[in-house]
């Protein structure tokens, strides 16, 4: 942890940024200017927009959507700029990794591991763009024939967060585009760098102007002033089951636009007696610190089987204070820095109401002093009650909560136990046992004897309160689709009035 080794320096001054509407670049916006969370130096300054900048850009991506100079494109043309598009990244793979780690504070080779995976988000897109279709129906009787189109929603608002920057962008983006709509992107005000780089790279791409538009600002001004646009179509969305609910009154209150809505999790990882443990307990210590828990899939809650909970939890303390956290910008660092104040006193705050309510810490729980930057020892706390904050609260950070069950229901019964339902995890041997758990708890996504594992064919999304819709994959592609029935008759017509 003292030992750091920068192989990439940090900039001389801050990188001034503009937006980006139908195919250039603006600015004379005041600037909000990001500090590196990894080590509190200014790093880009970045615009904030106007509700009028948003409103131009919504206009934009109108135009470029009637225009059909997008969507009027074959499936092989959309795909042929999303492939260009993976093909730039590549090149800028580095580059791109580098300001996601001076905004973020996440480590060097995590990013760069992410923008693998957005650049296969871009390829597998690009096979979806000429694969997409409808449905026919030659059953309507011999008159009548049935067609089932998809056609794209239109202009689609985009709102991230800035716990993955790129990786959630890229997640979306490329599937928006291959549907044939156009975008309005707004990033998070305080990871707005890499956002902006991938309008760069979709112009040299060849992406007409005006498909993809960058407008950035904070999400009380721009965010809500798109969730309540009446030109917006769809609004994705991505952050906090607060801000979401808000998404959706907006949206009822407006135009009743379409929502995309990926919120909050606290999900399971549930580990019976008959996993292998060695490779279970890795995975919880990885799925709980990985990008500092900051992540919407993060395995917060441990749901032991009693029996071997005691020799479980202390391996697992003991692999926790293994992870070599420190500078964001060293390659051996495995988790860096927490990415806004705000974020650390919350995780801050849950840890000591976790102590206040009667947990046993385990191990971490503290702050660590590196660099100018913020840091949390990852935290386990044991004994913890199902009514407790830190058992029912998203706590977006690496603090995890163990519970011990006895039988199969129980372990379901507490994995269930939540308003959220995004991710959850099994760890057995016994087929039965992974397969009666993975149909019977309600998550999007389920990992059997492994965590976080996936690629961009898989579809993503939320049950109950963790949100609407799937992104990614095929799946991904049809959500920004919406079907059309057209009915051709054929021969003479039965006349009505004889
Ligand atoms: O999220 P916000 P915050 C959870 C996590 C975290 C908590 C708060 O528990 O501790 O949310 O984080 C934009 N209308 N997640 O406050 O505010 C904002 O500009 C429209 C889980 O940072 O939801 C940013 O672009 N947009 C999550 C985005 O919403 C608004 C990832 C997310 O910020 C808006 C992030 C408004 N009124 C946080 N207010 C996940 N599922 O991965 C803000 N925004």
């Amino acid at each position: 942890m003292d030992k750091i080794t920068k192989t990439a320096a940090l900039p001389e001054s801050a990188r001034e940024f503009g937006f980006y509407v139908d195919g250039a670049w603006r600015g004379g916006r005041p600037l909000f200017e990001r500090l590196s969370p990894g080590h509190g130096v200014p790093v880009t300054l970045i615009p904030k927009c106007t509700v009028e900048d948003l409103n131009e850009a919504v206009a934009a991506a109108r135009r470029a959507f009637e225009d059909r100079s997008w969507a009027g494109l074959s499936g092989a043309d959309r795909a042929g700029v999303l492939l260009r598009a993976a093909a730039i990244l590549r090149e800028r793979r580095d580059e791109i990794a580098y300001w996601e780690v001076l905004e973020n504070g996440k480590p060097i080779a995590q990013a760069r591991g992410e923008i693998e995976h957005c650049i296969a988000c871009f390829e597998m897109a690009a096979g979806v763009a000429r694969t997409l279709h409808g449905d026919s129906y030659n059953s309507l009787g011999d008159n009548l024939f049935g067609l089932v189109l998809r056609e794209p929603v239109g202009v689609v608002g985009l709102i991230t967060p800035w716990n993955f920057p790129f990786l959630l962008l890229c997640e979306r983006v490329p599937f928006i585009l291959a549907s044939g709509c156009t975008i309005v992107a707004k990033p998070s005000e305080v990871t707005s760098a890499t956002t902006l780089i991938l309008a760069e790279v979709l112009e040299q791409a060849g992406l007409p102007a005006g498909v993809y538009n960058v407008v950035t600002g904070s999400g009380r001004v721009i965010g809500q002033a798109m969730a309540e646009h009446p030109d917006i179509d769809m609004l994705s969305f991505t952050g906090s089951t607060a801000v979401g609910r808000s998404c959706v009154h907006a949206a009822a209150d407006s135009n009743f636009k379409k929502l995309g809505l990926e919120l909050g999790g606290k999900n399971p990882f549930i580990v019976f007696a008959d996993a292998n443990i060695d490779d279970a307990v890795d995975a919880v210590a990885f799925g709980i610190s990985f990008n500092t828990g900051q992540c919407c899939v993060s395995s917060s809650r441990l749901i032991v089987e009693r029996s071997i909970a005691a020799e479980f939890e202390q391996k697992l303390a003991e692999k926790m204070t293994r992870i070599r956290i420190g500078d964001p910008l060293d390659e051996e660092t495995q988790v860096g820095a927490i990415t806004t104040d705000a974020q650390n006193d919350t995780i801050l705050g849950f840890i000591a109401k976790g102590r206040e309510e009667g947990a046993t810490l385990v191990t971490g729980g503290t702050t660590l002093e590196i660099g100018g930057g913020r840091y949390i020892a990852p935290t386990l706390f044991s004994g913890v009650g199902r009514d407790m904050e830190i058992a029912r609260e998203e706590i977006f950070g690496p603090v995890l909560s163990s519970f011990h069950f006895d039988t199969i229901e129980e372990a379901i019964e507490i994995a269930n136990d939540t308003i959220y339902g995004l991710a959850a995890s099994v760890w057995s041997q016994n087929i039965e046992t992974a397969l009666t758990v993975s149909r019977r708890v309600r998550a999007g996504r389920f990992w059997v004897n492994t965590i976080m594992a996936g690629g961009p064919e898989m579809p993503l999304g939320g049950f109950k309160q963790s949100g609407w819709g799937r992104e990614a994959g095929v799946y991904g592609v049809e959500e920004y689709t919406q079907i059309k029935s057209v009915h051709i008759e054929f021969g003479n017509r039965a006349h009505w009035i004889k």
